[in-house]
């Protein structure tokens, strides 16, 4: 039998590079020897304020980029979560296992509420969701970018938890990090992590940005004071960061980066970046072009919706039963 991959994505804003490079890039070659299910993760994105509209907009948009980076519905289950109630369901099951105190020990918890006069209460009750969209679909491993892995640690935690309080029903989920490229940082500021919803679209590279946008952008990126294209994630974190950024895009080693710009300077670099960018991302802004009017995706997002249900309503009847809830079935 294939192994189960899950992974979900916030549609709280367009896709970064960092997005792509740490997550989505990975789980097309994923679908080829696994069972894989990705998620558009919208109860996860109303944690913080949405508008409704743009939220609409983004969920659909995020639809697009899966299928235009190459997931392929015949091979991979394609969903969004909130049209399966089980994530809900088992997500609150899930909060009643977790300790208050293990949840406020989540950095990305304290991050996103730090000097936050009104925290609403899903931030922190966000990681029990999360183990509920794994566990649901017995997943064996989840890609994810560097920033998930203590809510990985969590969610086996909590699954083993479950298991031994209540009845051996979860698969204990392996996370699957890249080597390269897990943690993309921000142009403007090295030492923070590329993000959807960063507020100065400077700091990120959208997955649609056009050609002139992406040239300027990388063009206006922080960079380190000795002028020379070399990778020390210590000293010299910014053309770190673009050199990891090149490698990736381009398929070649960093060794092979730097060779390339010995005795050249950070504008050379940067414009050739540029170029590199745009090669990897126009073919994809062309297929999602194509998408996101069709009446294709919805299709492809119903009929996901529909497998997924089928799979999680099992999962849940039977934690549910593990717990006491409901009545006693024939
Ligand atoms: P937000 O800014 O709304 O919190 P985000 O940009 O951090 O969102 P998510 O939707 O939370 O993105 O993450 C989707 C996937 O992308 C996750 O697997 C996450 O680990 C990965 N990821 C996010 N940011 C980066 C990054 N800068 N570098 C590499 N991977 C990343
Ligand atoms: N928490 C993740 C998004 C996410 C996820 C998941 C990732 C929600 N549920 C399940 C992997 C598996 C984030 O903020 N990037």
């Amino acid at each position: 039998m294939k192994k189960t991959v899950f992974s979900g994505i916030q549609p709280s804003g367009t896709l970064t590079l960092g997005n792509y490079l740490g997550a989505m890039k990975h789980f097309v070659s994923l679908q080829e020897d696994y069972n894989c299910y990705f998620c558009i993760v919208d109860q996860h994105a109303i944690t913080v304020p949405q508008d409704r509209l743009k939220l609409r907009e983004n969920i659909r948009s995020l639809a697009a980029l899966y299928l235009a980076v190459g997931i392929d519905p015949s091979k991979a289950t394609l969903f969004i979560q909130s049209e399966v109630p089980a994530h809900a369901q088992l997500g609150w099951m899930m909060q009643c296992v977790s300790y208050i105190g293990e949840l406020e020990r989540m950095t990305q918890f304290k991050d996103k509420s730090d000097g936050k006069e009104a925290v609403s209460a899903s931030l922190l009750t966000y990681p029990p969701l999360m183990a509920a969209d794994i566990l649901l679909y017995h997943t064996n491993i989840v890609p994810v970018g560097e920033d998930q892995k203590q809510h990985l640690e969590l969610t086996r935690d909590l699954a083993e938890r479950f298991n031994k309080k209540y009845n051996d029903i979860f698969t204990i989920p392996e996370v699957q990090i890249p080597k390269v490229g897990a943690r993309i940082m921000s142009l403007n500021d090295p030492s923070k992590k590329m993000s959807k919803s960063n507020p100065n679209p400077k700091s990120y590279i959208s997955m649609l940005d056009d050609e002139k946008t992406i040239t300027k952008k990388i063009k206006s990126a922080v960079t380190d004071s000795d002028g020379i294209v070399k990778f020390d994630k210590e000293n010299k974190p910014a053309i770190s960061n673009l050199l990891s950024i090149y490698s990736l895009c381009k398929g070649a080693s960093i060794e092979e980066v730097e060779a390339q710009f010995v005795g050249k300077g950070y504008g050379e670099f940067k414009e050739s970046l540029a170029q590199v960018v745009i090669d990897t991302l126009k073919p994809i802004q062309e297929r999602y072009e194509q998408l996101i009017q069709s009446e294709e995706l919805d299709h492809i997002l119903d009929q996901g919706a529909d497998k997924a249900n089928r799979v999680a309503r099992k999962t849940l009847e039977k934690a549910e039963r593990a717990m006491g809830l409901g009545r006693k079935r024939r």
